[in-house]
This record gives C-alpha cells, sequence and structure tokens, in this order.
C-alpha cells in the first residue's frame, strides 16, 4: 500500500488504559500493517517537553493558568519538531494526549474558559488536529485504582475525585461534539477486545489493515 501520514490520538482518564493500547497498536500497524509508526506523547514528547513534564507533574503547585500555557508550550514545541515532521514522512503517528486532554482537564476540570483554550489550541497546533482520536471511556475510580502511580500520584492525580469526574464528563462531552473524529471505546471490556476495536475502526475509518 501507498502510505500516508496520519495522527491517531488516545484519550482518557488516568489508568484508561492509553499506554497499553498504544504499545499493541503500535506492534499491529508496523508488523501486520507493515506501515512505519511513531509513538509520542504529551507532555514530554520532545526534550523541551520532558523538562516541562517534570514541571507539570513534579514539581511545585501552579496556578491554573500557568498549568495551561506550560502545556500549550509543550505541544507547540512537540507539533513543530515531532508531529508534523513525522506526518510529512508519511508516517501514522500514535499520540498519547493532545489537545482534547486541554479542554478536559483544564477548561471542564479546572474550569478556564473554553475559548481561552480553543485560541491556544489554535496558536499551539498551528491547526493540526487528529484524524481519529480513540477515547477510553472507563469510570474515574476503576482508572484510578488500575493506575500504578495513585500510590502516590503525580500533582494532576492527587486533584480530588471531583476534580477527575469532571473531566470525564468532558471526554464523554467532547465525544458527542465531535462525532466524526472521536471513537468512544468501552475500556472496561479486556486489553484484547479494545484492541480488536481499535483495529476494526483503523480499517474501517482510515484504510488501515483489515
Ligand atoms: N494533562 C492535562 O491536564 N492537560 C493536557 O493538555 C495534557 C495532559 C496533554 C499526564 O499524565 C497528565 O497530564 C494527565 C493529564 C494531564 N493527568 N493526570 N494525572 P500521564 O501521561 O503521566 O499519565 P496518564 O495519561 O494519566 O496515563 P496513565 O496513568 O499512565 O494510564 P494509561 O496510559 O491510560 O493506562 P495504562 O498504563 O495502559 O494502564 C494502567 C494499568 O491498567 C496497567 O497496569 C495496565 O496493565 C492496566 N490495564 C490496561 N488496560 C486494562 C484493561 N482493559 N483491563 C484491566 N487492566 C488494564
Amino acid at each position: 500500500m501507498t502510505q500516508v501520514g496520519r495522527f491517531i490520538v488516545f484519550e482518557g482518564v488516568e489508568g484508561a488504559g492509553k499506554t497499553t493500547q498504544i504499545r499493541l497498536t503500535a506492534a499491529y500497524l508496523q508488523n501486520q500493517v507493515n506501515v512505519s509508526v511513531q509513538v509520542t506523547r504529551e507532555p514530554g514528547g520532545t526534550k523541551l517537553g520532558q523538562s516541562l513534564r517534570q514541571l507539570l507533574l513534579h514539581d511545585s503547585p501552579m496556578n491554573d493558568r500557568t498549568e495551561l500555557l506550560l502545556f500549550a508550550a509543550d505541544r507547540a514545541e512537540h507539533v513543530q519538531t515531532v508531529l508534523q515532521p513525522a506526518l510529512d514522512q508519511n508516517t501514522i503517528v500514535l499520540c498519547d494526549r493532545y489537545t482534547d486532554s486541554t479542554l478536559a482537564y483544564q477548561h471542564y476540570g479546572r474550569g478556564i474558559e473554553r475559548q481561552v483554550i480553543e485560541q491556544l489550541n489554535t496558536i499551539a497546533t498551528g491547526g493540526l488536529t487528529s484524524d481519529l482520536t480513540f477515547w477510553l471511556d472507563l469510570d474515574v475510580s476503576t482508572g484510578l485504582g488500575r493506575s500504578q502511580k495513585n500510590i502516590s500520584g503525580d500533582r494532576i492525580e492527587r486533584a480530588d475525585v471531583d476534580f477527575h469526574q469532571r473531566v470525564q464528563a468532558g471526554f464523554a462531552a467532547l465525544a458527542q461534539q465531535f462525532p466524526d473524529r472521536i471513537i468512544p471505546i468501552d475500556a472496561t471490556q479486556t486489553v484484547q477486545q479494545i484492541q480488536t476495536e481499535i483495529q476494526f475502526h483503523l480499517a474501517e475509518r482510515l484504510g488501515l489493515g483489515g
């Protein structure tokens, strides 16, 4: 097949299974569909982004708008130095979190005006949107329970449960608002059932495999 670059994002609350499904999807696309794949994430998909990730998740408390600007800075660097160059090389990019996370966490979760976040997303992305976004739909308590990290938790994971519930409701609202782009997947299923569903949509929506 002639490969064209595709930008595929995985979203969901903590412990929803994004890392697990990205790993399986990358192996499937490389080994069975025979396309080149790049796996990346936000925050932290660049060298600068790794420092921003440390500040965002593990260092001192910060104002909500400061947090928003740091996520935007991470994204601007990521789009320009990793995502767009990979897509220009016709690579399939699998990304752990993107702009919907900012709407879910900073708008629905923190309460920052949507318009502000959309403007910043436009500046940071230069208009790059995903071709397909898989939203791994899992209730907050199951996700936090699954996450190994919740024993101590990073700065955002330690936010109260109400915050994470607002984030989860935010993802549900976004999936309703953008049904052509966001595919909800029931993340209470087994790892293999979820992967089968993802492979079905990759074939149906993007012509990848099947
Ligand atoms: N954030 C933000 O606020 N604004 C933004 O714009 C962006 C991000 C981009 C990044 O966290 C934080 O940044 C995040 C949002 C915020 N907030 N928090 N906290 P991260 O990248 O460090 O971590 P994460 O994205 O929250 O993911 P995670 O905790 O690593 O979970 P995951 O990748 O979704 O799940 P996993 O590692 O694949 O699986 C978790 C465990 O469950 C593991 O033991 C698996 O073996 C198990 N698992 C996976 N699937 C299943 C199924 N189907 N059944 C049973 N068990 C399973």
